[in-house]
């Protein structure tokens, strides 16, 4: 089964993705999501430039192969704009293999560990009231899981708050990669103070606990702007609402940070979903400092990559939650759903729902009912690529948002 052809796709239904698709001689076509929020143009040209050239030819059976050829034949190995390339490839070709089998991925995978993939949505508000109804609103939709996000008092936009009410169809619009007012193509910046904020964030905790009681799973995202003894006591301060996880409390590359927040608190961690390789987890893994993986396919190397990470994580008894935000194409969703219904040490996935728009391009086949989400029984990934709805889209620059300190210091976004 060789590769005949394979093609990048930039579209932009409201947000950007970029997606490899491969086609074999026989006419059998593979999607990959490369989307890279705020840099996707650099995984298109590694794609376009360095990659494509190298998979005209080669049996699209030989997923392995591949995978070590375009991974250690690159020489300079891992990154994120490598790592999402090639993922892309990888997906497409597990794709392919698949739809050549007349099978659903999971199957190849194993098969099914379980009856769906429990969800997680984003509630949030700008003040408390706002967020008790958007949990509301996310409870009503179906979802078993929330994550919290609120504003911080005294300051401004900040990371995780919804900019709009739900659409038609619950769908809330948040999408951080934006432009600045006006004018060229600049992040946005935003104002950061992390004492206003731990001195917020357990209150709208007992808020939610007490409007919602003590078993709805609830998440929350410190998105890597604490230090360790920052976030050890937030994670202390967070134990009596039982948290499901609190995600990315320390920039995780400084991975031995996690040993001081796991002396400290008992409140599960979750960290990765900007790293890309197994490799970036090794201390996190073997000393057993968090308690879920937070990488997506699309970043981490593709199935193959994924798998890879998950059954290390298995052997430390560390459970999956995969990165499932809006700038994971629902390519890189879909792919997500197979490993999570094979593997067995799924923890949640992550499920925020693309607009309209983006639906309209990427043809989906899986289903969220009753809190799970299932990647269907359609032979591949189960998406398409309408080509013709792309084009509508254009691709245009967005940058993700720049944070500062209240004092002009630039902190982690
Ligand atoms: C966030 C992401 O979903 C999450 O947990 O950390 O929304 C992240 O901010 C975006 O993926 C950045 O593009
Ligand atoms: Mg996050």
């Amino acid at each position: 089964m060789r590769i005949e052809h394979a093609e990048t796709v930039v579209t932009s239904p409201g947000r950007n993705f970029v997606t490899l698709r491969v086609t074999t001689e026989d006419g059998i076509t593979g999607l990959g999501d490369a989307t890279l929020n705020g840099r996707e143009l650099a995984v298109e040209a590694c794609l376009r430039e360095h990659v494509v050239p190298l998979l005209t030819g080669r049996d699209a059976a030989r997923i392995e192969d591949t995978w070590q050829y375009l991974y250690r034949g690159a020489y300079w190995r891992r990154g994120p704009v490598t790592m999402a390339a090639l993922a892309a490839v990888d997906t497409a070709l597990w794709d392919i293999k698949a739809k050549a089998a007349g099978m659903p991925l999971y199957q190849l995978l194993g098969g099914a560990s379980r009856r769906g993939a429990l969800a997680y949505g984003h509630a949030s508000g700008r003040d408390v009231p706002e967020l008790l109804d958007s949990v509301r609103a996310h409870l009503e939709q179906g979802y078993r899981a929330v994550r919290i996000q609120t504003g911080v008092p005294g300051l401004g936009t900040v990371y995780g708050v919804a900019s709009s009410a739900a659409d038609g169809e619950g769908r809330y619009d948040y999408e951080p990669a934006r432009r600045a007012a006006g004018g060229p193509a600049l992040p946005v910046e935003e104002t950061w103070d992390t004492r206003a904020y731990l001195r917020h964030v357990p209150r709208v905790f007992e808020a939610v606990r007490h409007e919602f009681g003590p078993e709805l799973p609830l998440l929350h995202d410190g998105h890597h702007r604490m230090t360790p003894i920052q976030a050890a006591r937030l994670g202390r301060d967070l134990e009596p609402y039982d948290l499901f996880w609190l995600e990315d409390a320390t920039p995780g590359e400084d991975q031995a940070a996690l040993r001081l927040i796991r002396q400290h608190t008992t409140t599960p961690l979750a960290i990765g979903e900007v790293f890309n390789s197994v490799h970036d987890y090794t201390t996190l893994l073997t000393e057993r400092l968090i308690d879920y993986v937070r990488s997506a396919v699309t970043h981490t190397g593709g199935v193959t990559g994924m798998r890879k990470l998950l059954d290390f994580a298995a052997v430390y008894g560390i459970k999956s939650g995969m990165h499932g935000p809006t700038d994971i194409s629902p390519v890189g969703m879909a792919a997500a759903l197979h490993l999570d219904l094979a593997v067995h040490n799924f923890g949640i996935q992550e499920y925020m729902r693309h607009s309209a728009d983006t639906l309209e391009v990427f043809r989906t086949s899986y289903r969220f009912e009753d809190g799970l989400l299932h990647p269907s029984d359609t032979p591949g990934l189960g998406v398409e690529l309408d080509t013709e709805a792309a084009r509508r889209f254009p691709y245009r620059p967005a940058y993700l948002p720049v944070n500062r300190l209240t004092d002009g210091t630039v902190h982690d976004w």
